[in-house]
């Protein structure tokens, strides 16, 4: 079983490894959970070989109990000493742009469109300022692409995912192995993304500018509080706290474009109160139980001294 993440870079990664080794079942955990709950560990491990794919999965050790695990990511992660192969040149100090470039490297995979996907997945517009540009690069005079197509072509395989649609997601992995064209083509893709497009416009609205930062109170089952985040920060060039209320869970994420903001110390704190956290220097989400979200954000607001 090939488990991998529910982003493009997810997505192109489990093409690339399907083009390398064959066909395999896909298998992608609850969108919004990055670990597995009771019901997809035990689907995950009646399996005997799982490959995770694009992923620092903290139930990868409670796997190998089950099953031989392979591990290929570039993510913040420690050693999974079970795993058959855990393959992150992070445990080397090397940071990737994309699992799809890992792939690349691990596999001698030649640099094609599926790469390119990958690194513009998880880098965006930041491609062009990375080593890794010249991939895209050469993709894009192959097909005679713009940069903005292969941008689109993300936002497209990326709206499965922010709709809560998780059998489409396993669907585009087949999509993007047909190749670009098929992604860009695709009728039904372009709907959801008509439909993702007007619901962050519509929650990006809403927030209030509190003098120093943006802040959101939204509700929403849809995964697009990352992207109302960024886009806030983007438009108003302020930091932006975001809250979404969700039937089961709170989320919560912050985000500043101040080259001296630091979310490292926000992430270890809300993992110190046994939340799920993650995130980068500029950014930080968080899962927390049903209303805790406004508390926590009081925490975030006497960390940060906005
Ligand atoms: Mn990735």
């Amino acid at each position: 079983m090939i488990l991998h993440h529910w982003d493009t870079d997810g997505i192109t990664s489990a093409a690339i490894f399907i083009r390398v080794h064959g066909d395999d079942e896909l298998f992608t955990p609850k969108i919004g959970n990055f670990y597995l709950d009771s019901e997809d560990f035990s689907h995950v491990v009646s399996r005997e070989r799982v490959i995770i794919l694009d992923m620092n999965l903290p139930d990868a050790e409670r796997i190998c109990n089950h099953a031989d695990v392979y591990i290929y990511d570039h993510h913040r992660s420690t050693l999974v000493k079970c795993a058959r192969e855990h393959y992150n040149p992070f445990l080397e100090g090397k940071y990737y742009p994309s699992c799809t470039t890992v792939l690349m490297r691990r596999f001698r995979y030649n640099p094609d469109y599926l790469v390119a996907l990958g690194i513009v997945g998880d880098m965006g517009p930041k491609s062009r300022e990375i080593e890794e540009w010249e991939i895209v690069e050469k993709v894009l005079l192959k097909h005679g692409l713009e940069f903005s197509d292969i941008q689109r072509a993300v936002d497209l395989l990326d709206s499965s995912f922010k709709l809560d649609k998780r059998e489409e997601v396993i669907e585009n992995v087949h999509l993007v192995l047909q190749g670009l064209d098929a992604v860009l083509e695709s009728s039904g893709l372009q709907r959801n993304l008509d439909v993702v497009n007007r619901e962050i416009e519509r929650w990006v609205d809403k927030a209030e500018d509190r003098g120093n930062y943006y802040f959101l109170r939204m509700s929403t089952r849809y995964h697009i509080i990352s992207a109302v985040t960024r886009r806030l920060a983007w438009i108003h060039g302020k930091s932006a706290l975001v809250i979404n209320r969700r039937e089961d869970r709170d989320e919560i994420y912050v985000r500043s474009p101040d080259s001296d903001f630091n979310a490292i110390p926000l992430i270890d704190m809300a993992r110190g109160m046994g939340y799920r956290a993650g995130g980068k220097k500029e950014v930080m989400g968080a899962i927390l139980p049903p209303n805790e979200g406004e508390m926590f954000a009081t925490k975030i607001l006497e960390v940060v001294g906005w």
